[in-house]
Parts: structure tokens; C-alpha cells; sequence
């Protein structure tokens, strides 16, 4: 029997908790044989409590052989201790007439203080995923308060976004899923988010030779793929949590699978025209368990340039709004 990989999640009561837990404890993200110990972490409001309990009760009522413990806390330092994975789920939703630079700030404080902590208490080889938006920038301010991890260990998700376009291609060429390959986000988790379709394969032809169709991959397709949660929200009236905790769980998946080549958020090196200190989706190989390296060498058009400049400032300018916070 293997030792149990501790997962801390935050926000574990929430909707993408929901989904995400279950999916953990089954075996999906770390594999059949892989005991797990999930450290459940909320915020300090009675109802998330509450909430949390119910949720492990659920998980209890499973009995999920990989299941090995479940520890429920409102207190950060419970929750990240020796943990390897942590998982940041949970952020401030935007209120009605909140500024972005408001938004930014309040989750700013939030990533700070988990950041100082993880660095403080995690397991020596700890790694980090953060969903709560915003993720990319949420991500950096965690990663500046380490002085333990490196930053290559903090990564936001961008696979939501990966896995939307790539399901977009298959539907638009008519051919199963799995014939689309290397299609990877550049950029921010937002609607400035660049889907580089440009490198994408179709039953491993160009995809822009199969689709045959630039003012459709230039326009609606991006447009699709950026604007996704919006027309989610629209649909359901809740934002995307199923799909969300799926691409989670491929996430985590992907950068513990050596040879998994798949789109994560980090810090940018200044690579494919990003400033260097911006966390931003990139094509990565998995090269061990524990470690990948960002795929360089993809040539970049006029219109991908044009694409990558306008996602690059978005996440310079929230950078812009929290660096006295960062300093
Ligand atoms: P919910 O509002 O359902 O759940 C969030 C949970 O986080 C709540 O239970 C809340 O009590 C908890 N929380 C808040 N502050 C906390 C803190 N300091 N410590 C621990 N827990 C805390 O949101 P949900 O739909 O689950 O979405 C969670 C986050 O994911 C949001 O920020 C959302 O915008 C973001 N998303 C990111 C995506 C991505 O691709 N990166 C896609 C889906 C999703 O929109």
C-alpha cells in the first residue's frame, strides 16, 4: 500500500468542491492505487461549515477504499500542513458593482496569507493548483510569498479553457475528440485567454487545413472558447463547476503523467512574448511526477501576436493593481 498523498482543498463546500472531492477520493486524479488524506479547508462562516461537514459526510457514506482521512478546518494552517497538493479552490466571488481592482485586492489578501502559509507548513515537495479566480493572478501573489517552494510549483488552471476548444475543433470538423491534439491557451483565464489554434492537430493533419475556415478559427471560435463561462452562467444560472473540477482533476493529472503535454498557467520567464513575471497559460510537458518544462520554439503569426500582446497586458495590468500588495 502505497502512502497516502495528502490534498488540501479550499473552498471544499463550494459547487466546484462538490464535483471536485469525489472525483479525488475515487482514485481519478492520482491513479487507482493512490491512498489519499483530503484536508478540507473553508472559510470561517458558519453556513461554509456547516456545509463542509455535510459534504463529509457524503464522502464517509462513499467508502471509498482510497479514502484515508478527511480533516475539516477553517484555520489555513491546519488544512496546508504536510500537505502535497493544495488545491485553492476558494476566492471571493465579484459583488454586484464590484471594480475588478476591488476584486483583486480582496483576493489578493486572501492568496497572500494562504501563500505565506503553504510556504510554512506544506510538505517539502508541495505543489499548487489554484482555480479561484483571479486564477492567474491569484496565483502569482501566492507564489510571491515563498521563500520554501519555488514558483515553478505554483500553477493556475487554464485546462478548462483547453478543454473547451478542444471540444469546439472536434465538433466543427465532425470527428471524435480524441483526433484533436496540441491545442493549447495562452494567456489569462479570461475572455482575452488565446487559443492557439494555429498548432493544433486533427487526426494529425493542421487543423487550420482541416477546418479550412481562418475567419471562423480567427472569430467565433476564440470568441466560443473566451467567453464560455459567461454563456454557462447564462445557460444554467451557476457558473461552470462540473467542468471545472473535471479540468481540475486532468490538471493535476497531466503534470503527474510523464510525456502529458497539456496547457498550464506559470510564471511566464518572458517566454512567447509574456512579461517575465506574469503567471500565463503556455504549452508544458510533463518530463517526471514532479517536474515539466514549458514547450518552446511554437512560431507565433501577426494574429497569435496580436492575441498574446492584448491577453499579456490584461494580466501586466492586474499585476499593476496588487503590486503594492506584492512588494
Ligand atoms: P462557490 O462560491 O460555490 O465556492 C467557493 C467556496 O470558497 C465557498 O464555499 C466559500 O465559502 C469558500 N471560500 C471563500 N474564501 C475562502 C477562503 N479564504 N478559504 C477557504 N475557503 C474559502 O464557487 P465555485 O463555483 O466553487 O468557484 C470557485 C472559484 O473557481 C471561483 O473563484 C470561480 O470564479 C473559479 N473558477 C475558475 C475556473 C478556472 O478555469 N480557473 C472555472 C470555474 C470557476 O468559475
Amino acid at each position: 500500500m502505497k502512502t497516502p498523498i495528502r490534498v488540501a482543498v479550499t473552498g471544499a463546500a463550494g459547487q466546484i468542491g462538490y464535483s471536485l472531492l469525489f472525483r479525488i477520493a475515487s482514485g481519478a486524479m492520482f491513479g487507482p492505487d493512490q491512498p489519499v488524506i483530503l484536508q478540507l479547508i473553508e472559510a470561517p462562516i458558519e453556513k461554509a461549515l456547516k456545509a463542509l461537514e455535510g459534504v463529509a459526510m457524503e464522502l464517509d457514506d462513499c467508502a471509498f477504499p482510497l479514502l484515508k482521512g478527511i480533516i475539516q478546518t477553517a484555520d489555513a494552517s491546519i488544512g496546508f500542513k504536510d500537505a502535497n497538493w493544495c488545491l485553492l479552490v476558494g476566492a471571493k466571488p465579484r459583488g454586484p458593482g464590484m471594480e475588478r481592482a476591488d476584486l483583486l485586492k480582496d483576493n489578493g489578501k486572501i492568496f497572500i496569507g494562504q501563500g505565506q502559509i503553504i510556504d510554512a507548513v506544506a510538505a517539502a515537495d508541495a505543489r499548487i493548483a489554484v482555480v479561484g479566480n483571479p486564477a492567474n493572478t491569484n496565483c502569482m501573489i501566492a507564489a510571491s510569498q515563498a521563500k520554501r517552494l519555488p514558483a515553478e510549483r505554483f500553477t493556475a488552471m487554464v485546462r478548462l479553457d483547453q478543454n473547451r476548444a478542444q471540444s469546439q475543433l472536434a465538433k466543427k470538423a465532425g470527428v471524435d475528440l480524441t483526433a484533436v491534439q496540441d491545442i493549447f491557451i495562452y494567456g489569462n483565464h479570461s475572455p482575452t485567454m488565446f487559443p492557439a489554434f494555429a498548432h493544433a492537430t486533427i487526426g494529425g493533419q493542421p487543423a487550420t487545413k482541416v477546418i479550412n475556415d481562418d475567419t471562423w478559427l480567427q472569430g467565433p471560435f476564440c470568441e466560443t472558447v473566451g467567453k464560455r463561462g459567461a454563456a454557462i452562467i447564462a445557460a444554467r444560472g451557476a457558473s461552470s463547476a462540473a467542468s471545472a473540477a473535471n479540468a481540475l482533476v486532468d490538471h493535476v493529472r497531466s503534470l503527474v503523467t510523464p510525456g502529458a503535454i497539456h496547457s498550464v498557467a506559470v510564471k511566464s520567464q518572458g517566454l512567447y512574448g509574456f512579461d517575465a513575471n506574469v503567471w500565463a497559460g503556455m504549452p508544458v510537458r510533463t518530463t517526471t511526477a514532479g517536474s515539466y518544462e514549458v514547450i518552446t520554439g511554437y512560431a507565433m503569426d501577426a494574429f497569435a501576436q496580436s492575441k498574446i500582446a492584448a491577453t499579456n497586458k490584461e494580466l501586466v495590468e492586474e499585476r499593476a493593481f496588487v503590486a503594492d500588495m506584492i512588494a
